[in-house]
């Protein structure tokens, strides 16, 4: 085989593997859920919309490092990684959940740990129905009215705009994991139901699978995310952070500029880090001290730099900076 012949083969292979993102299959029928929702919604749906967010997914991940990432990991820097990630990454994830809890037999009622949480958080069932329904009718235009677990392990509603969910950075506040989602895009209702939303939103319970919410409950309360939705969510973490990349990056391929003009803003990140409120699995006595660490660390590296102190001198004080910043990460990890 000649080398051109080698490549073309190569990259048929590497193209086959890197499809990462497939549809799930669906475990009813496309008419499985009439009256609720009809065949031809539920087909147009699946094998068009939900097919298109996994397309485009893949072409986005493609031949990066994202491609080897589970999606609701990838999710959390949603934001960050920009539209194609946010908006198809999201779809896919939301319409996977979304199927999930739809049954042509479903539970009406929650069990176990669930139904115990919703009594306590929201005094009954119908409560809650009423505020998802709120969330979903209040939604301006697409998007998605969600059941989350919080980061300290409370139930919360929300809604999202787009196909953004509450795992995402672009959620702000209201972050955590999803374990119930009702897609409120016109593309979900509109054969059926047109512009009447509303009831659209009183028709889906008599299809939603309270049993698969509460199996998501229980997993969520156990995941490992919530710990990395907290951690992303220190926003004064993530400012010292992108200051400390900016200049100690550089600093390793012997560019000192950056940290020398910008170490007092080191100092400013360090003490807004200080004074700002922990995320409360991080209020440990090991996190605080580590903090205190890097005040005196910056202020004393931003003395050596006014100082013009020479680069060894530097790069020795922005290396211990940079361990002082990793015990921090460290520590948030477990
Ligand atoms: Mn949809």
């Amino acid at each position: 085989m000649n080398v051109l012949k080698m490549s073309v083969v190569m990259l048929m292979i590497s193209h086959a593997v890197s499809a990462q993102f497939s549809l799930p299959p669906l475990e009813y029928s496309y008419n499985a859920l009439e009256p609720y929702i009809d065949a031809m919604t539920m087909e147009i749906h699946y094998t068009k919309h939900h097919q298109g967010y996994v397309n485009n997914l893949n072409k986005a991940v493609e031949g990066t490092r994202l491609a080897e990432m589970p999606l609701d990991e990838m999710l959390i820097n949603a934001e960050a990684r920009g539209t194609a990630i946010r908006n198809n990454g999201g779809g896919h994830y939301n319409h996977s959940l979304f199927w999930s809890i739809l049954s042509p037999e479903p539970d009406k009622t929650p069990n176990g740990n669930l139904a115990t949480a919703i009594q306590a958080t929201f005094g009954s069932l119908d409560s809650l129905k009423k505020a998802l329904n709120i969330a979903a009718t209040k939604r301006f235009g697409s998007g998605w009215a969600w059941l989350y677990v919080t980061p300290d392990k409370k139930l919360a509603v929300s809604s999202s705009p787009n196909q953004d969910n509450p795992l995402m950075d672009a959620a702000g506040s209201e972050r955590g994991i999803p374990i119930l989602g009702i897609d409120v895009w016109e593309h979900a209702y509109y054969l059926k139901y047109q512009n009447k939303r509303g009831d659209y939103l009183g028709a889906i319970w008599n299809v939603l699978d309270w049993e698969r919410v509460s199996e998501n409950y229980d997993k969520a309360m156990s995941s490992p995310l919530l710990l990395k939705i907290e951690k992303d969510s220190w926003t004064a973490l993530k400012d010292f952070h992108k200051v400390m990349a900016q200049t100690y990056h550089p600093m390793e391929e012997g560019n000192f500029t950056p940290i020398r003009t910008r170490s007092g803003e080191l100092v400013e990140k360090a003490e807004l880090l200080a004074s700002s409120p922990i995320p409360s699995s991080f209020n440990t006595t090991a996190i605080k001290t580590a903090i205190n660490d890097l005040i005196m660390g910056s202020k004393k590296l931003h003395k050596l730099a006014l100082k013009k102190g020479n680069d060894s001198k530097v790069k020795d004080s922005l290396d211990a900076l940079h361990d002082v910043f990793h015990t921090i990460q460290g520590l948030c990890s477990h």
